[in-house]
């Protein structure tokens, strides 16, 4: 396979298993990406990461470029060599961070100043300059700068960040030019399904306009702007549609989604790609999803339950450790109560994305579904 080929492996109704080529290997879909914003995901070990069967490793545009900075992580022979992960990567533009953690961030027809959260300093950055930092750090697969509205905007406030969104799409593609790197557009629109699939449509404009240029194209597209606060059954109103707008032959990836359940029904929808810090976050502060739901180690009902953490998973820490040990060293604030359940919980999710695939290469993703959703697991999201 050439680099960036995307071959469709199997369907099962819109459900989809990809197979994409990177420079570091191929990665195949269904499929949920671990989050490590600052080159690392907090308490996993790159080759644990592995061990685990993690494919594409995120880290973030807006914390690397801050802390160590791009030219750093170029100097250090890019983020792989940096952080010792010798497969796919993709880091996400910082657009989203922009806008959810700055509380001093403006918008110009160039492009986005904001105040570090790191030191305060003054940081402006133009579609142009995001593209030069995410080349510098050397990720297999970029994201375009964005702009993703909060929730719930105005009608006005979420056309003006699609108009904004599509403008930098045009100028990302444009300056984009790493030959063993893509770069992926993204969808805005809020909840309004017309202005996402007018954003579908801009952001399939740009590329036939860069093509015939004798430009390049969007590697993928991803899906940004849900999972910001909204009921979780508003997503779903207009994400397949969504999904289903953009171009079939490359991957769909819908951002910061990490919700067991919400992934099955987003696959069932033409989803490929996920990816969320929900697994880790989730597991220092004590909960571990399970195949019967969420289980808070905490709970006094583990004292001294001595059987696995889930019976059902083949993971290290649920072949290893009891409940009671794991209940002990979270209550306790031990470091290694979060590191056993970030392995846990990453396993989960991953290997439940595996399962996914499995069951769309036998054109059986509606019983999987089916199952998942009659389960005990599927009540937690
Ligand atoms: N844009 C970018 N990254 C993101 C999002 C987005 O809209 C989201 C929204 N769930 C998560 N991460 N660039
Ligand atoms: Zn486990």
């Amino acid at each position: 396979m050439a680099l960036f080929d995307c071959t469709c492996d199997a369907t099962s109704g819109h459900a989809r298993a990809l197979t994409y080529q990177t420079a570091h290997g191929p990665f195949r879909t269904p499929m949920f990406m671990p989050v490590g914003t600052s080159a690392t995901v907090k308490g996993v070990m790159p080759s644990q990461l592995r061990d685990l069967g993690a494919q594409v490793v995120l880290a973030n545009t807006y914390h690397l470029s801050q802390r160590p900075g791009a030219e750093l992580v170029a100097a250090a022979g890019g983020i792989h060599s940096f952080m010792a992960y010798d497969g796919p990567m993709l880091t996400d533009s910082g657009g989203f961070q922009i806008f959810s953690l700055a509380d001093t961030r403006k918008l110009d027809d160039d492009g986005v100043s904001f105040r570090s959260i790191y030191d305060g300093a003054k940081v402006r950055w133009t579609p142009e300059d995001n593209m030069r930092i995410q080349e510098l750090i050397g990720a297999d697969i970029a994201m375009q700068l964005d702009q993703c509205p909060p929730y719930p905007a105005t009608r006005e406030f979420v056309e003006r960040a699609v108009d904004l969104s599509s403008a930098w799409a045009r100028r990302c593609l444009a300056a984009h030019a790493r030959p063993d790197q893509t770069l992926f557009g993204i969808v805005q629109g809020g909840m309004h399904l017309d202005l996402r699939l007018e954003s579908v449509r801009r952001l399939r404009a740009i590329e036939e306009e860069s093509l015939a240029a004798g430009g390049r194209r969007f590697g993928g597209f991803g899906i940004g702007g849900y999972s910001v606060g909204e009921e979780h059954d508003v997503m779903f109103e207009t994400l397949g549609q969504v999904a289903r707008a953009c171009p079939a032959d490359r991957p769909r990836y819908l951002m910061g989604v990490g919700n067991p359940t919400t992934l099955v029904r987003a696959v069932r929808e033409g989803v490929d790609m996920f990816d969320c810090v929900l697994p880790t976050r989730t597991a220092r502060m004590g909960t571990a999803f399970s195949s019967t739901g969420r289980m808070n180690l905490r709970n006094a009902k583990y004292k001294d339950d001595f059987g696995p953490l889930d019976a059902a998973c083949a993971c290290p820490t649920c072949q290893t450790h009891s409940r009671a040990y794991l209940r002990h060293l979270v209550k306790q604030d031990e470091m290694l109560g979060a590191i056993l359940l970030s392995v846990h919980n990453l396993h989960f999710l991953i290997d439940l994305m595996a399962r996914a695939r499995e069951a769309v290469l036998a054109d059986a993703y509606e019983e999987f579904y089916a199952a998942w959703m009659a389960g005990p697991g599927a009540k937690d999201y």
